[in-house]
């Protein structure tokens, strides 16, 4: 058996519990380290229950002076690790701030951003000058009968006049319309007169590549149908439109022929000493009016056309149309 405990060496082991105690906690990196630390100092099988269970070997006058003792070191213990405790999360938290800091004097990061292509933004110039003179926007397909692309159009089949506009045909007799121009007849079919819009979009026509050609390109094209309308009131839109677009330059009209309309006329801006032709234009032929079911006698109308590539071409001093076709970013971005 070995020999009892005495009141002096609980003391000791009391002690030195304190002291290693107090090193342990303020040497603690975690809180889960703490945590293993109260559970061995303080727990039911920890080192304090061991000097309390060894207490019932002391003489009875003899215990109160261990429990008190052991009372005061269990309070230093507990406030000791609620102590470190709390500066762990301290620590945890300035680190956490430390570490989500934003620094708003950072450079952003580089975001392209990209803008319109030269063409869309010329047909968007375009329309807003229509659409300030109270002109509304249609569009339609780009794969479309004959019926809408010639024959409507005053274009019946085998006319000569198929010629000026030959395109690519689908097998079951469709066809990639070469103007804009049955985006009106569709719009005709469902609004009365008093019309006025204009039918932005691309066309195609059987044409060879070169520094002026393009077998798709884009039009901007636009319809007026009302009582009363005359020539007069196609120049003056002509002449408004043409102003707002290249500003104050000499512009003439040159008698000419289209199928859709008769008296036709071209148009040509004078632009740095030479005349440059923009626009075809003309009164809607009577026989259009009567195929959509209006009476010419009080309808009538004028109608005109445009290439966008040109109107771009021209207003950035563009010297080939492939350039705006090949998606070369060297170029396009000086836009
Ligand atoms: C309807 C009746 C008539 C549209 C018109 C032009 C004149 C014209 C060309 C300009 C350059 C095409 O892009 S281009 O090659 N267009 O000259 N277009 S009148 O006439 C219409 C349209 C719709 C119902």
């Amino acid at each position: 058996m070995s020999a009892p405990i005495t009141l002096h060496q609980l003391t000791e082991q009391l002690e030195a519990l304190e002291s290693e105690a107090a090193a342990a906690i303020e040497a603690a990196a975690s809180t889960a380290a703490l945590e293993d630390l109260r559970v061995g100092l303080l727990g039911k099988k920890g080192r304090l229950s061991g000097v309390l269970g060894a207490m019932g070997k002391l003489p009875g006058d003899e215990r109160p002076l261990v429990g008190q003792r052991a009372n005061v070191l269990k309070e230093q213990v507990q406030s000791l690790l609620a102590g470190r405790l709390g500066a762990l999360e301290t620590a945890a938290m300035a680190a956490k701030i430390a570490r989500e800091t934003i620094d708003v004097t950072a450079p952003a990061s580089f975001v392209p951003a990209g803008h319109r292509h030269p063409l869309i933004s010329t047909t968007e110039e375009i329309v807003d000058i229509f659409a300030g003179l109270g002109y509304r926007v249609s569009e339609g397909p780009e794969i479309e009968t004959d019926y809408y692309n010639f024959t409507a159009l005053n274009i019946p089949p085998h006319h000569p006049a198929r010629d000026m506009q030959d395109t690519f045909y689908l097998e079951d007799g469709r066809l990639l319309r070469t103007h804009t121009s049955p985006v009106q007849i569709r719009y005709l079919e469902t609004n009365p007169p008093p019309v006025r819009i204009v039918a932005p979009g691309r066309v195609y026509r059987r044409d060879a590549v070169d520094a002026t050609h393009s077998p798709m390109f884009h039009q901007v094209e636009v319809l007026a149908i009302d009582e009363g309308l005359d020539f007069s009131h196609l120049r003056g839109t002509v002449m408004a439109f043409l102003k707002a677009f290249f500003g104050d330059l000499p512009v003439r009209f040159r008698a000419s022929y289209f199928p859709f309309t008769e008296p036709s006329a071209e148009v040509d801006v004078q632009w740095r000493g030479r005349w440059l032709e923009v626009m075809g234009c003309g009164m809607v032929d009577p026989a259009v009016l009567e195929g959509m079911g209006l009476d010419p006698e009080r309808w009538s109308g004028f109608a005109a056309g445009l290439g966008v590539e040109r109107f771009c071409m021209v207003r950035h001093g563009i010297d080939d149309i492939r350039r705006l076709f090949t998606s070369d970013l060297r170029f396009l971005e000086q836009f």
